[in-house]
């Protein structure tokens, strides 16, 4: 199936000339008028235009968020449930219409979208919903006449900043918690992909209390930046690049509040000899195992980027995943059928062209791909590249070094040591895949390997209740999961002596 352009006859979506940021439950223009140019990477056209924010507009989305705090806080559970469950709602109801407009925004295949994406936003709603309710507070015996109560209490208004290659995902598993656990927010997305969310508001806009939810459009150093570093936010939410999560704790600490990063990766995806030792199912979903470093273009902080295979089977295996890596049809990320679409923007692009000459300078063999790749018609000016996988070391920049492109790099170990070894150089931990038969190896290895989230015998499976966070330079705290709470709530403890005897 094909879904027809936004816009045009047929088409599910269409989206506004411009879009002001929603503050307070309205749309307000910026303070000083300024809107940006947004571009469709799937044909490299501007599709409409965003509100540019400042200070300003940041300070009245905070604002608005104070505003609304006491309200908000003190609704009880079972409402705040209720509402969000009725936003996850709304969602499925409007799939489809999701979906597109995220790949219109963000040039993936729609076909994730709609099986992955928006499915597992709406999940992370439903779950969010869900745990809010069952969460308890806590009673301890400090002695016969003492007891302390431990009450979870919503932080006020959190600021959260995210990226642009799961846009509405990314949303969820910010917006979802914060508002489960009793918070505002004022929540801003990546200025390259900025239009679908605007699609969510209008969809879901009227369930929420005015100042609850706010969305402030605009730059990092523009909007981000007055965000992470105003005194008027109690806690940071930031998903990103690793050098910016670093200038986000910087900001965050001038106001001593709790940050949470989720940064980049480079996470290393194991094959052990024995998965070759049948040709069967098993050695089937390894071998989609390694290819989904093609999975949303590449565009994930846990790409399965670098592929660690064992030499004894390299030959083999190489040729299995060579074939299934040419079955990634390219195409109209609109197509149903298309498996890889456009890179989320010309920077992008142009970065992941730039590591296409790295490795070339480096050295490093070109197994499969390495080009950009070019569509007649319509597509044209959009922004694609082919699949790609160079065989190399770990100690090359593209082993090292995040790319968030459809590029694999592969290497050998000679044994498990090796492996391990390979597997922990690097800065990042916050994904791994293991593959192999042996349950003992792969559990031994899932513990050995430094990162939050290690996939076994599967990967890129993002469970709402299944915790998701870096370790080393991928970011501090988790996503996902019921703990996830603990990053949006305080504890208030009552200690009251019920004696009535003097101390
Ligand atoms: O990220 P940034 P970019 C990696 C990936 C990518 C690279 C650069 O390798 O190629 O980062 O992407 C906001 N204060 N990841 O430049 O800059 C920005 O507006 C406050 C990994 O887009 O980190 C956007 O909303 N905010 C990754 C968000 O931060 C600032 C996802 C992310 O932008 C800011 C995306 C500032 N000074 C990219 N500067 C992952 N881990 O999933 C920028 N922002």
């Amino acid at each position: 199936m094909h879904y027809a352009k936004p816009g045009t006859a047929n088409a599910i979506v269409d989206f506004d000339s411009h879009y002001d940021n929603f503050i307070g439950g309205e749309w307000v223009a910026p303070a000083d008028g300024e809107y940006f140019d947004n571009v469709s990477p799937v044909d490299g056209q501007v599709f409409t235009k965003i509100a540019r924010s400042k200070e300003a507009d940041v300070s009245r989305a905070l604002d608005a968020g104070h505003e609304a705090k006491a309200a908000w806080a003190a609704t009880s559970v079972a409402d705040r449930s209720r509402i969000l469950n009725k936003i996850a709602d709304r969602m499925e109801e409007n799939l489809e219409t999701l979906a597109v407009a995220e790949t219109w925004d963000n040039g993936k295949p729609v076909r994730e979208a709609l099986a992955a994406d928006i499915p597992n936003a709406i999940d992370h709603f439903r779950y969010f919903a869900s745990v809010i309710r069952a969460q308890e507070g806590g009673v301890s015996q400090i002695d016969e006449d003492t007891v302390a109560y431990h009450f979870h209490e919503p932080l006020g208004v959190t600021g959260q900043i995210i990226p642009w290659n799961f846009p509405l995902l990314m949303m969820s598993w910010k917006v979802a918690p914060a508002l489960a656990a009793g918070n505002c927010t004022v929540l801003k997305p990546a200025e390259q992909t900025p239009a679908s969310i605007n699609i969510w508001l209008e969809l879901v806009h009227d369930l929420l209390p005015p100042g609850v939810l706010n969305v402030v459009q605009g730059f990092g150093l523009e909007a981000g930046k007055p965000l992470a570093q105003s005194d008027k936010v109690d806690k940071v939410a930031f998903t990103g690049e690793t050098t910016t999560g670093r200038m986000i704790m910087q900001y965050a600490s001038e106001n001593i509040i709790p940050v949470t990063l989720e940064l980049g990766g480079k996470s290393p995806n194991i094959f052990f000899a024995d998965v070759m030792d049948k040709d069967d199912g098993f050695l089937d979903k390894a071998i989609e195992g390694f290819v989904m470093f093609a999975l949303n273009n590449g565009e994930v902080c846990t790409c399965p980027s670098r592929a660690l295979i064992d030499e004894s089977i390299y030959d083999e295996f190489m040729d299995r995943a060579l074939k299934k890596v040419k079955e990634i049809k390219g195409g109209d990320p609109l197509d149903t059928n298309t498996m890889i679409g456009a890179q989320a923007s010309e920077e992008q692009l142009e970065k992941i062209i730039s590591y296409f000459d790295i490795a070339e300078q480096e050295g490093a063999e070109v197994v499969t791909g390495g080009n950009r790749k070019k569509y007649e018609g319509e597509q044209a000016e959009g922004y694609y590249v082919e699949p790609t996988i160079f065989k190399g070391n770990n100690k090359m920049r593209v082993f090292q070094e995040e790319i968030f492109g459809p590029v694999v790099s592969v290497t050998t170990f000679k044994d498990n040591d090796e492996a391990l070894e390979i597997a922990n150089d690097t800065l990042y931990g916050l994904g791994a895949g293991v593959w192999s038969r042996n349950i003992n190896t792969a559990y031994r290895f899932g513990r050995a390997i430094q990162a939050g989230r290690v996939w076994t015998n599967c990967f890129h499976e993002y469970p709402a209740h299944a915790a998701f966070g870096g370790y080393k330079k991928s970011g501090i705290g988790r996503e996902n999961h019921l703990m996830m709470l603990d990053h949006y709530q305080q504890t208030k403890n009552l200690l009251v002596s019920y004696s009535e005897e003097p101390q």
